[in-house]
């Protein structure tokens, strides 16, 4: 079939919206008609050449919501007419990594998946000219219609709104699943979130829903204040104000430092002040943004001799096809809220303008409606 589709021809260029050729699901595979994408941080990094798995051309996209269209062999979970969301984290239940139970970065489709491949090694998207264009973290939402694998593919409840819950494919349950998942936090505990834009935002109003009594928000920004306050953070702090030294100052405010700290910038300078804001003898910081290539984190080893803990967490250590219906159901039963969120609501070919709204720090998430 013919589809439109918005291309990452190469690094660094605007998106091209265009028709593409889309070969029609394989064996254990599904076709999707996307209806809503947002747009993530995480596909202006790879748009922008700063990732260093980034191929071209492909197309982009990852936190999208749709419905099924047709299913390929042996697909027994999902039919026609399904809501669904796509996973870049798979979920098989199957392999080594799924039955361990101590993670949610399923393997079965890693390798094919990194090269922008569906899991028989080839790609079912193609310019009119014939020339090859890549899925991208197997979802490729960027295109009207799309062909993921069954196993990444979370089942949804057929009353929710695509255009919001397009945005539990990746910010919503990354930052929620960061706190509840990933750090476990308890009630009454202190936090602290670097960075307050779609991600961070989402850690915040995890923190509330866990019971912590203390959010501070870190940002450069003074326009995301109100937004942040709106979801629950007590006390906001921006390291341009601070004339000392910034762990000093956050640790002071937390009273001896934060149970829990959240980086959501990306920047290995904010993660070594997330983790040394930590406090002693049991603080956890959690790395939730992803770095520029090539970067390092450091800190002195004495910081974690005297027990604050580093961790990461991808997809916000949610098992999508398990955790990402629940979510939604959250949303709908109003446990957790989304559309105040999407500052912004664009046509495919205002894409680009998506991409520009977040480097001027305009936009939380602006959402594709296809
Ligand atoms: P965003 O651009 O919406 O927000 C980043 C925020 O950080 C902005 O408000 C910005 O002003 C602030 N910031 C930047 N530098 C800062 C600094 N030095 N000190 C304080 N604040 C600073 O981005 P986002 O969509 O929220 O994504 C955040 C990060 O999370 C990105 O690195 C993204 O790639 C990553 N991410 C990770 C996962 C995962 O599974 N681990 C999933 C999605 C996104
Ligand atoms: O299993 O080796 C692996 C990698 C899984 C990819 C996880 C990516 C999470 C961070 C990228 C940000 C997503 C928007
Ligand atoms: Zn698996």
């Amino acid at each position: 079939m013919r589809t439109r589709a918005a291309v990452a021809v190469e690094a660094g260029k605007p998106l091209e919206v265009m028709e593409v050729n889309l070969e029609g699901p394989k064996a254990g595979e599904v076709l999707v008609e996307i209806k809503a994408t947002g747009i993530c941080h995480t596909d202006e990094f790879t748009l922008s050449g700063a990732d260093p798995e980034g191929l071209f051309p492909a197309i982009l996209g990852h936190e999208g919501a749709g419905v099924v269209l047709e299913v390929g062999p042996g697909v027994t979970s999902l039919k026609p007419g399904d809501h669904v969301i796509p996973l870049y984290t798979p979920e098989c239940r199957q392999c080594e990594y799924c039955l361990s139970g101590k993670t949610n970065l399923c393997q079965a489709i890693r390798t094919t998946q990194g090269k922008g491949l569906m899991p028989d090694g080839t790609t079912r998207f193609s310019m009119l000219d014939g020339t090859p264009i890549l899925h991208y973290m197997g979802c490729s939402t960027f295109s009207n219609h799309t062909v993921l694998p069954e196993i990444a593919l979370a089942k949804v409840r057929p009353d929710a709104p695509f255009d919001k819950i397009c945005y539990i494919g990746c910010g919503v349950t990354t930052g929620i699943g960061a706190v509840i998942n990933t750090a476990k936090v308890e009630i009454g505990s202190r936090a602290i979130v670097f960075g307050l834009g779609g991600i961070g935002l989402n850690v915040i109003q995890g923190l509330r829903l866990a019971g912590a009594d203390q959010i501070v928000g870190v940002d450069l920004n003074p326009a995301k204040v109100e937004m942040a306050k709106r979801f629950g953070m007590t006390d906001f702090v921006n390291p341009r104000d601070v004339s000392g030294d910034m762990v000093a100052h956050l640790v002071e405010l937390t009273k001896g430092g934060a149970d829990y700290t959240f980086d959501a910038t990306g920047n290995v300078q904010v993660m070594r002040t997330a983790l040394e804001a930590a406090h002693k003898g049991w603080g956890e910081s959690i790395i939730i943004g992803v770095a520029p290539a090539g970067a390092e984190i450091s800190t002195r080893p004495f910081q974690l001799v005297t027990g604050r803990v580093w961790k990461g967490t991808a997809f916000g250590g949610a098992k999508g096809r398990t955790d990402v219906p629940k979510i939604v159901d959250w949303y709908m039963d109003g446990k957790i809220e989304i559309d105040p969120m999407i500052t912004h609501t664009l046509s495919l070919d205002e894409i680009n303008k998506g991409f520009d709204l977040m480097h001027n720090g305009e936009s939380i998430r602006a959402v594709v409606v296809y």
